[in-house]
């Protein structure tokens, strides 16, 4: 078991982008006592945000047990393991093990999360049509997925993890990003996952997982409250081409 905070930590999260769910995934994972404060994507660069995280990004946390205020979900990541992980649950004690955990997570955080959003941003919210850069994102989001399927299916059958033999917080951290592929890449999974089964497998996995479940249906929950649909087109909106028309119409409401 976690070591379980008294107080619970609070967790700052617009609903739709995929970042602030990569840390509520290890927050229910870990079994944590913890609350989440949801508002609008428009506010994340206005006050009362932006006295938590001057960067107006979030995940942010407060953590009222140590007096921690955290941002960036890879530091977060790395605070709740070395915290509350106290029995290297999602985690491990050997110092190489830790540093190959912290080294995926530094991949993920570079080569993960602002390719797949610069993919997305191109793909839907850009207000012009430029085919050169999604391909440019498209084309890096293949490689580094490939390098993962190299990676896992060089492993034993029963280790199909990251590091080690079990799931790591390095996995977990993959997860929201490659849930949104569909929508990022324009494509259906079968698509998405082709040439990659030892990924998809992987990720299958994880989004299988209880914690992540509980994540969704919180998601599903705080988008509904803010008049969102699945895929954070605003309700009355039928579909993303309708949205992109009112993007580039200078009519841009909503979230990334
Ligand atoms: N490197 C940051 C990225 C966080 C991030 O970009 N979050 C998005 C939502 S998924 C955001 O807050 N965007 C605000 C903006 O684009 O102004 C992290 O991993 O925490």
């Amino acid at each position: 078991m976690a070591t379980n905070p008294p107080k619970p930590i609070r967790v700052w999260i617009t609903p739709p982008g995929p970042n602030p769910w990569k840390a509520v995934f290890l927050f229910e994972e870990l079994g944590l006592n913890y609350e989440i404060k949801s508002f609008r994507f428009d506010d994340v660069k206005k006050p009362p945000f932006i006295n938590i995280n001057p960067n107006g990004r979030v995940p942010a946390i407060e953590d009222p047990n140590t007096n921690l205020t955290l941002w960036e979900s890879g530091a977060i990541y790395q605070y709740l393991i070395e915290q509350y992980d106290t029995d290297n649950r999602l985690s491990y004690m050997s110092i190489n093990e830790r540093h190959l955990c912290n080294q995926w997570l530094h991949f993920q955080m570079s080569g993960q999360g602002p390719y797949w959003g610069q993919c997305g941003w191109f793909q839907h919210l850009h207000s012009e049509k430029i085919p050169s850069a999604v391909e440019r994102y498209a084309n890096e989001i293949k490689r580094v997925l490939g390098v993962i399927e190299g990676v896992l299916a060089a492993k034993p059958a029963n280790a199909q993890w990251l590091v080690g033999d079990k799931m790591t917080f390095a996995d977990m951290a993959w997860a929201p990003w490659n849930f949104r592929l569909i929508e990022v890449l324009v494509k259906s999974w079968d698509e998405v996952w082709e040439g990659f089964p030892h990924v998809r497998a992987w990720h299958e996995k994880m989004i299988e997982l209880p914690s992540w479940k509980r994540c969704m249906e919180h998601r599903a929950r705080l988008m509904d409250e803010q008049g969102l649909q699945w895929n954070g087109v605003p309700k009355g909106i039928e579909t993303f081409t309708e949205y992109e028309n009112k993007i580039a119409a200078g009519d841009d409401t909503t979230p990334k």
